[in-house]
């Protein structure tokens, strides 16, 4: 028999709560033959990952996940052999009731947020809080040996090969999206939280001798684009030319074709934590527009990727990287740091693809849960 996992999603804001269980849930079903619910709390920004959701059903089956309404008050439910609370996200009192009148009392993580600071590693697999018998562990997802590691789907570096290296695949994917693949231009892939350090970056691009293609799918950052073309109302399908530099806007895609954009690009600016994680899988430089926590906690965790990320590079190239990084989640001058990375591109990129695939020899976290799964029953 199956083994059946429930993931508990409440929706905090934006897409990365959701985006995260979804890409989960799916790869437990397709890889490793589990009977997954998704338990989502919200399901108007599910729908915007995937717009086949009927937000209208308490309960439908979307890509062999059973995806369910998180109502309140909770429709009584037996509890799984699995539970997941995603981002410490409190799971209704009866179902924990439901879990504690199992006859095996159910593996119950907490799937922590991604780190890459230092104290994850020592509490990854620790024990949490108890309800009656049943004890939660947490679970941190992680850049170093010792962590749950990183969602990645089987074969995802293979498909990101076979579409680099076949120019027509790349072609086809950007002209469908409306952008023209002309030769000699950089691309760049742009989502973002509001950030008014781009108006200088742009001031870079616009004036740079290589032309740019600037590809921004509709979001939070379009504002400060706007503002910074002097345009108002932009959407799907725009393109404005500011000197060597032409902005595209572009829809939100679906998840998959959210890696090819990343994969077509020559730089890509992302956020949160799972375009992050995808912009790693892509293999070339990135720019992480982290999301912003009280007391600044956010900088010291952005402290911590660099850290990791940076080792191997030349002197030179860390600190351009770095400036950059540095610049983009202080609202700094990225004019600089552009021009340090530019100088720099060559080793940058090299070294992306290594990151790429050091990280990619570790257990993947889909994997790393079931494996724990496994030695615990
Ligand atoms: O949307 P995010 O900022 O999400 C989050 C939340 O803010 C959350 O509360 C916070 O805790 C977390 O970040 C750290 O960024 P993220 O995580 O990158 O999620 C975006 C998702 O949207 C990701 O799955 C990729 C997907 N996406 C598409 O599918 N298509 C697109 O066109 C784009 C731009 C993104």
């Amino acid at each position: 028999m199956k083994a059946t996992w429930d993931i508990f999603c409440t929706v905090v804001d934006n897409f990365g709560d959701i985006g995260v269980t979804w890409r989960l849930a799916r790869q437990l079903a397709a890889e490793h033959d589990c009977a997954v619910r998704l338990w989502v709390d919200d399901l108007r920004a599910f729908e915007h990952l995937c717009p086949a959701i009927d937000v209208a059903l308490d309960r439908q089956t979307q890509r062999g996940i059973e995806v369910c309404r998180w109502s309140t008050p909770w429709a009584a439910a037996q509890a799984a052999d699995v539970v997941i609370a995603a981002f410490a996200c409190s799971l209704p009192h009866a179902y924990m009731e439901a879990m504690a009148a199992r006859d095996k009392a159910p593996l119950w993580l907490n799937l922590d947020y991604l780190s890459a600071e230092e104290w994850i590693v020592g509490c990854h697999g620790l024990p949490s809080v108890k309800f009656r018998q049943v004890q939660k562990y947490f679970f941190f997802p992680g850049f170093q040996a010792g962590t749950g590691g990183l969602l990645r789907e089987a074969g995802l570096l293979e498909q990101r090969r076979a579409f680099v290296q076949d120019p027509r695949a790349r072609g086809d994917f950007l002209r469908g999206l409306g952008v023209e693949p002309t030769d000699g231009v950089r691309f760049i892939s742009l989502f973002a939280y509001e950030n008014e350090g781009l108006a200088s970056w742009l001031d870079a691009l616009a004036i740079d001798p290589r032309p740019t293609r600037l590809l921004v799918p509709e979001g939070r950052i379009l504002g400060d684009v706007q503002q910074w073309l002097g345009r108002a109302g932009l959407a799907a399908g725009a393109r404005e030319v500011r000197g060597q530099l032409t902005v595209q806007v572009l829809p939100f895609v679906p998840q998959e074709d959210y890696d090819r954009l990343l994969w077509s690009c020559d730089f890509n600016a992302v956020r949160g934590e799972d375009s992050f994680v995808r912009a790693q899988w892509a293999g070339r430089p990135l720019l992480w527009h982290i999301y912003r926590q009280d007391d600044d906690a956010h900088l010291d965790k952005l402290e911590a990727f660099l850290v990791l990320y940076t080792q191997g590079l030349s002197a030179p190239a860390k600190a351009a990287f770095e400036g950059w990084w540095r610049a983009w989640n202080t609202a700094g001058d990225m004019a600089p740091g552009w021009k340090a990375v530019l100088e720099n591109e060559r080793e940058l990129t090299e070294h992306a693809e290594r990151w790429c695939l050091e990280q990619a020899s570790r257990t993947d976290l889909a994997t790393a849960l079931v494996k724990l799964y496994l030695n615990w029953i």
